[in-house]
């Protein structure tokens, strides 16, 4: 049998009963937690007429609990089935009890249909079978690979490796951000300095880590200035306590479908205890969660958050319905008055903000600039500020799109619903405006007075529950790495092009030894393992690919993955690597007053020549003489003992590991598989309750101890950093205020005259970003097409389902239309982590590797993307403070094709 045989004799369910199943799933959404009825088994007959899936018997030898660790937010364990060494059926957490008692006490982990669907990644016709090395000669990105054998492959990337560290040192070595394989212990893909890699490089002088994230750099550099976290939120089981919960720009029934973080669930439970509940959805699209929760649609224009509560924050002003004794208790910002608060740092108090900058040169400023009279956010708002402009809600509708009735009757809510909810997704910060439209959304909920209070919150992204199980994880035994300075996660290619240019002041370098001294060395040795950001989900596809065309660029860049992914075929080196069902690991989440832990084990033997990461590295440590100190004499199933043992020592068994449970050794967890705690007193928690309470006696972890409407430190930044010649335009700036100005890409640039659509490449149920995207009946179920309102669709007489191209200067992609009212006119809707598939040339209608480009074609805009890539359209422009990515703020035009 050849290969490709095997692999679709493993593949005998009926694709017709995956789609119906799946259809129903989705269904489910609305009415609990996706599952079917309460047993393992899933009909292989279904027919949509049916209203009951009967379980049916299959044949099997034995049932071994896994999890899917792909980065979606949720890790829930799956249940495969395996007969004659062949996965044959996949189910989940479906036959435990599932009481769901107070505050999500005790309910059951269930995957989503991408996790059932899991056997179509295991044996896909594009599985990654044996080492593979560009074909000498090719250009990166042609996508010619031959065979080799795991000998040559090793001993080759170990002598690039040496070069590379002799000619460059260690930190021209950069682990690129990959979240693949995010929630495993040993074979974790993030964040880099988890990862089998950094306890290579570790070891080996050091390598180049990143900052941040493309989940949330902008919410991280902005929301903490305000409120002195990024992160904390009441706990969303707390909900039930709220009149009013408001969704602002989050979409969990796309983005967190599964197990112990299925925050739809949890807000469904909610309501179900507090029927009077009521939601609200800001977002430009009415999304799946919004229809779930039947949820008050507010649509807005991308990018226009901060316009929006700007006019908010003038109506209730106005209104008198603003406590501004309370505000001025509380911030610092709010009035004239209260600017005199406004510091950098408090000097000696505390050691660590979440960094907006490197607080090792911001600190040592002996002169700070004057702050201005009219700065307060008061100011703002009333048109007294520098820009004069009064922000009624008329002038907040003109940008925002929302009616003035709308933003009026919103603010109102907000106050007489108190308590009331604000949980903000990562739409709205990954934006060219991100980083002030989350401290917009932030600073609606101080203004409201709904922060600190249970029932309210922060608005930052809901939080899960503490009830949590300890067990360190492989990352708590590796060495330091020697490397201490960082790059943000968005701006390795400069570091590839030209990291002379790139210092703190510029591009956010952090951990030099000033803020004008450049990047020492050029990235010139990449490890991709588990990641498409090598191409794929990172931005500007057509110049990232003439980056990788010019060899004189980049000396090495490995992938590890499982199939051949666009970021493979830009690779120098391309590696088999086993998937988590191939191996033993572990992996932990929890939600509501639930937590889980899965002892993951293998279940089928490596396919092929697929060897695991940890078998790797360890290969690539003996060239390069640190075996023994890489492994420490261990196996991965060792290390795997060692740190369950590790874990009881340090943390005893925490209610969870007795031996009266049957789960005080590894080997009996290990048995058990899916593990479980729950707590039934656990109450949510309520963040910053201590100190909107008590605001003198709790600080909250801001420069001034106070909730920071007017940050000192980003107003000091705004006059210390310079932007990146090429993005010296003034469509950037640095704000003290979370206010809104006209910034590139959103609604006010002058180029919607030539672009004008808004594009924003939303997080998509059919896979994980890039994951799953091969999987046939996933693709099925639900298709990757472009959404268009009606009215637009209309204008431009094209009709459902048509062929249309969206493009601009940086490319151009073909796709469906999905004609739509649930988008708002003007904005497009273009999933996001659908793969690159230059003039369909490098894979077939199943995805599979078949054809290549030639060196005309690599990187050439003028070549139609047929995968519905929305990375085609992106721009490399960070923000301006986070230095992230702002993948959401596109311009572009569409024509209908034919
Ligand atoms: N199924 C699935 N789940 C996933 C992922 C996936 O790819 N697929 N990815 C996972 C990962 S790593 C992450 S980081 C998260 C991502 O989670 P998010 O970043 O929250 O997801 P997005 O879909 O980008 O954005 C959420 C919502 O914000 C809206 N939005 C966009 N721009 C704006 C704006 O300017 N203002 C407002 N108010 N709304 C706006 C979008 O329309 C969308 O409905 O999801 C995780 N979960
Ligand atoms: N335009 C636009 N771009 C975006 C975003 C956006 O909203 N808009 N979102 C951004 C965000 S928030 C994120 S987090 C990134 C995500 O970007 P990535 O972290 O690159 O995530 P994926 O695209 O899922 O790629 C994961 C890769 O891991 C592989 N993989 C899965 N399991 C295994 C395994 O067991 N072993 C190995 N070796 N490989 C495995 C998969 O095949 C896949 O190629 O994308 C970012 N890109
Ligand atoms: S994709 Fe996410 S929600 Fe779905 S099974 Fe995997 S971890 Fe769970
Ligand atoms: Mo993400």
């Amino acid at each position: 049998m050849s290969e490709n045989e095997i692999l679709k004799k493993s593949m005998d369910v009926s694709r017709r009963t995956f789609v119906k199943w799946s259809a129903l799933l989705g269904a489910a959404a609305t009415v609990g937690c996706g599952s079917v009825g309460g047993s393992d088994k899933i009909d292989d007959d279904y027919d949509s007429s049916d209203t009951v899936i009967a379980p049916k018997d299959f044949d099997y030898d034995s049932a071994v609990w896994s999890a899917c660790n792909v980065n979606c937010g949720s890790n829930c364990p799956l249940k495969l089935y395996v007969k004659d060494g062949v996965v044959v059926r996949v189910a989940t957490d479906s036959d435990s009890e599932d009481e769901y008692g107070a505050y999500g006490t005790n309910y059951q982990m269930r995957a989503c249909v991408r996790g059932r669907s899991v056997r179509q990644r295991i044996y896909n016709a594009d599985r990654l079978k044996y080492p593979m090395k560009r074909v000498a000669g090719t250009s990166r990105g042609s996508g010619q690979y031959e065979r080799i054998s795991w000998d040559q492959a090793i001993s080759e990337i170990a002598d690039k490796m040496k070069s590379v560290k002799n000619l460059y040192g260690p930190s021209a070595f950069y682990i690129q951000y990959a979240t693949g394989t995010i929630d495993a212990s040993i074979a974790r893909s993030w964040p880099p300095a988890k990862t089998p890699m950094a306890r290579l490089h570790n070891l080996w002088g050091g390598w180049l880590n990143h900052y941040s994230d493309y989940s949330t750099s902008q919410i991280t550099s902005a929301l903490c200035l305000l409120e002195g976290s990024s992160w904390s939120n009441n706990t969303i089981t707390d909900a039930a306590n709220s009149n009013l919960v408001v969704l602002w720009g989050n979409n969990p029934a796309n983005t967190r479908m599964g197990s112990a973080r299925h925050f739809t669930y949890h807000l469904q439970k909610a309501k179900e205890a507090n029927p009077d509940l009521k939601f609200i959805s800001v977002d430009p699209f009415y999304t799946d969660t919004a229809i779930a929760l039947e949820a008050d649609w507010i649509s807005l224009r991308p990018g226009t958050d901060s316009a929006l509560v700007a006019g908010m924050a003038h109506y209730l002003l106005s209104e008198g319905l603003m406590d501004e004794a309370w505000l001025d208790n509380h911030c610092v910002g709010w009035s004239e008055a209260s600017l005199a608060g406004a510091v950098e740092v408090n000097a000696g108090a505390e050691a660590y903000y979440e960094p907006a900058y490197d607080k090792s040169w911001g600190d040592t400023d002996t002169t700070e600039p004057v702050v201005p009279a009219g700065s307060s956010y008061r100011s703002y708002i009333m048109g007294l500020g520098a820009d004069a402009v009064e922000k009624t809600p008329a002038w907040a509708s003109d940008i925002t799109g929302v009616p003035e009735s709308v933003i009026k009757s919103f603010a109102k809510e907000l106050v007489n619903e108190s308590p009331a909810m604000v949980i903000q997704g990562w739409g709205p910060q990954r934006h060219s405006l991100g980083g002030n439209n989350s401290r917009a959304i932030g600073l609606i909920t101080i203004l409201t007075k709904n922060i600190g209070i249970t029932g309210g919150g922060s608005a930052a992204r809901e939080a899960a529950s503490s009830v949590g199980i300890s067990m360190p994880f492989w990352d708590s035994t590796f060495p330091a790495n020697p490397v201490s300075h960082t790059i943000s996660n968005f701006t390795w290619p400069q570091a590839i092009k030209d990291n002379t240019v790139m210092t703190g002041n510029t591009w956010g370098v952090r951990g030099l030894a000033d803020a004008d001294t450049p990047l020492p060395a050029p990235i010139k040795f990449v490890w991709n393992y588990a990641g498409n950001c090598m191409l794929n989900q990172h931005a500007d596809i057509n110049s990232t690919m003439q980056m990788y065309k010019d060899d004189s660029l980049l000396d090495c860049v490995v992938t590890i993955d499982n199939y051949f992914t666009p970021s493979a075929m830009v690779s120098d080196y391309i590696l088999p690597d086993c998937t988590n069902f191939e191996q033993n690991d572990m992996s932990s989440n929890s939600g509501g007053n639930t937590a889980d832990i899965k002892f993951q084990n293998k279940a089928i033997e490596p396919m092929f020549e697929c060897k695991t990461i940890y078998e790797m590295m360890s290969l690539i440590a003996a060239k390069l003489g640190i075996e023994d100190a890489y492994t420490e004499g261990r196996t991965q199933e060792e290390w795997l003992e060692y740190l369950f043992n590790k874990g009881l020592s340090d943390n005893g068994d925490q209610g969870v590991f007795t031996a009266a449970n049957g789960q005080d050794t590894y080997a009996k967890c290990q048995a058990k598989g899916l593990i479980k705690k729950y707590d039934a007193s656990a109450r949510p928690s309520v963040a910053y309750k201590d100190f909107v309470a008590d605001p003198v006696a709790n600080r909250v972890s801001t420069p001034s101890g106070k909730f920071e409407i007017f940050s000192k430190r980003l107003y000091n930044l705004s006059h210390q950093w310079s932007f990146p010649a090429e993005y010296n335009d003034g469509k950037d700036k640095i704000t003290a205020l979370p206010e809104y100005y006209e910034a590139w890409s959103g609604y006010q640039d002058a180029n919607i005259n030539n672009y004008p659509f808004q594009v924003v490449g939303f997080h998509y149920k059919q896979r994980t970003h890039s994951t799953y995207y091969n999987c046939d009946w996933n693709r099925e179920a639900s298709k990757q097409a472009a959404w268009i309102n009606a009215q637009d669709a209309s204008r431009l007489g094209i009709a459902h389902g048509d062929t249309i191209d969206i493009y601009n200067d940086r490319g151009r992609v073909r796709i469906t239309a999905k004609v739509t009212t649930r988008v708002m006119p003007g904005v497009i809707g273009l999933p996001q982590g659908s793969w690159y598939n230059p003039g369909g040339k490098w894979y077939n209608s199943d995805i599979e590797h078949v054809g290549t480009l030639t060196d005309a074609q690599i990187g050439n805009a003028s070549v139609i993307d047929h995968g519905g890539c929305m990375n085609v359209l992106t721009s490399l422009r960070p923000g301006p403070v986070s230095k992230g990515n702002c993948q959401h703020s596109v311009l572009a035009n569409i024509e209908k094709v034919g």
